[in-house]
């Protein structure tokens, strides 16, 4: 698999030049400046080609852009009001903007409102780092009693519905705050503070939006892209929900094997893909990820490489990050059978043979606190997993080679 990395742009703590020294052949990353639904100019594009490809010496860094992580999809047309079909134009017209330049792997999400949501960016972990947390009787306390969201108690077991309520009685002003800016940390309009009253209007938008509603407005996004993703040579791949199930009260609809055979099967496009992320479906005791790598193994374009520790076998369920080669999905198992859909494309002689994928994710470690990266993108918790990945794939390849 082809080894990339993950950079915020010129804002990012982490710079090119530390991707390079992690050991990444390749950049990941976005025009994050650019606000939903306004096209991806070719010269914006060119320009973060450049940021990544030199030093401000002028010198070269080695690397490029290789996949866009993420082309967001706007609420209107996951809702599909709106100017939702002008946004789709404008989403087309980025596709063709990328190809122009050269990119054509892009990655995205159909999740409402939110995207990753945790409710502790920096819990302490056995070994001393800092790692990302979803406790769901936090998730709850903050749903039910700080966003106050009607009809929240449906959503949870009366066991954690009376903890929550016991936990929220004893947080304390500082920790509510701390709590509300955690989850809504990952939300898409972060970098736009929304306040609490934002959020309870986005989600009023979805009152009419069910699971099967959002599934279709889903295919027809992909049903509109395909033609000309496939005619641009473009690889859209969408990314799980993280976590895979509702969130207040929002449909989910890209969080099991069954959702994606179904959009599969609507769109048998080979343009129209998986964003693997083992991080984010193996929140899911019933997520089997390496059957997924077998059944959907041709229609995966990028992967992003995470574990994750359960509490409970439940879904929905408490679970903390964990290092890469620990946690409940067994790594190895997973990277083997991507290693063989990416044989399996050689013999087909497939010019897409090898597969993009990045360390999702890693814990502050060392002196990752004091750098303060974004949360869940430090620099040497990354190049551990990174490093850790490599040995994997490297003892796996060596295997094979020598059977
Ligand atoms: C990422 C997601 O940081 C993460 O958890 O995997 O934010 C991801 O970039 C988006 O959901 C993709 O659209
Ligand atoms: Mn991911």
């Amino acid at each position: 698999m082809r080894q990339t990395w993950r950079w915020f742009g010129p804002v990012d703590k982490v710079t090119v030049a530390d991707a390079r020294q992690a050991g990444a052949e390749g950049i990941v990353t976005a025009l994050h400046h650019v606000p939903t639904g306004v096209v991806w100019s070719v010269q914006d594009i060119k320009e973060r080609q450049r940021e990544v490809a030199t030093h401000a010496d002028g010198t070269p860094t080695g690397l490029a852009w290789e996949v866009v992580e993420s082309l967001p999809v706007s609420e209107a047309i996951k809702t599909q009001s709106g100017d939702w079909r002008g946004d789709l134009e404008r989403y087309a017209e980025s596709l063709g903007n990328l190809a122009a330049c050269g990119i054509h792997t892009v990655c995205y999400n159909f999740m409402p409102v939110l995207d990753w949501t945790r409710t502790d960016l920096a819990a302490p972990t056995q070994q001393g780092g800092r790692a990302m947390v979803f406790d769901l009787v936090d998730f709850a306390a903050f749903d039910m009693h700080i966003l106050r969201r009607a009809g929240a108690r449906a959503d949870y077991p009366e066991a954690v519905i009376a903890a929550a309520a016991d936990r929220f009685t004893r947080m304390g002003a500082a920790r509510q705050q701390a709590l509300a800016a955690n989850v809504t940390a990952g939300l898409p309009g972060a970098a736009e503070h929304w306040s609490l009253e934002d959020v309870r209007a986005r989600l009023a938008d979805y009152r009419d939006i069910d699971a099967a509603r959002l599934r279709e407005r889903h295919v027809a996004f992909l049903k509109a892209m395909a033609p000309v993703a496939e005619d641009l040579g473009v690889r859209l791949c969408c990314h799980p929900d993280d976590p895979p199930w509702p969130l207040l009260g929002l449909p989910r609809v890209w969080s099991t094997a069954d959702d994606v055979r179904h959009a599969f099967d609507a769109v048998p496009s080979p343009a129209v893909g998986l964003t693997l992320c083992t991080g984010s479906f193996g929140a899911r005791a019933d997520n089997d990820i390496v059957s997924m790598v077998r059944e959907f193994g041709p229609r995966i374009h990028f992967v992003h490489l995470r574990n994750v520790t359960r509490a409970a076998d439940t879904v929905p369920c408490s679970f903390v990050e964990d290092e890469h080669l620990a946690g409940q999905t067994d790594m190895v198992a997973v990277v083997d059978a991507l290693l063989a859909e990416e044989r399996r494309r050689a013999t087909e002689g497939r010019a897409d043979r090898q597969i993009p994928m990045r360390p999702d994710h890693g814990h502050d470690i060392l002196d990752d606190v004091a750098r303060g990266a974004q949360p869940g993108y430090p620099a040497i918790g990354r190049l551990k997993g990174l490093a850790e990945l490599r040995g994997v794939m490297a003892a796996l390849e060596a295997r094979h080679a020598a059977a």
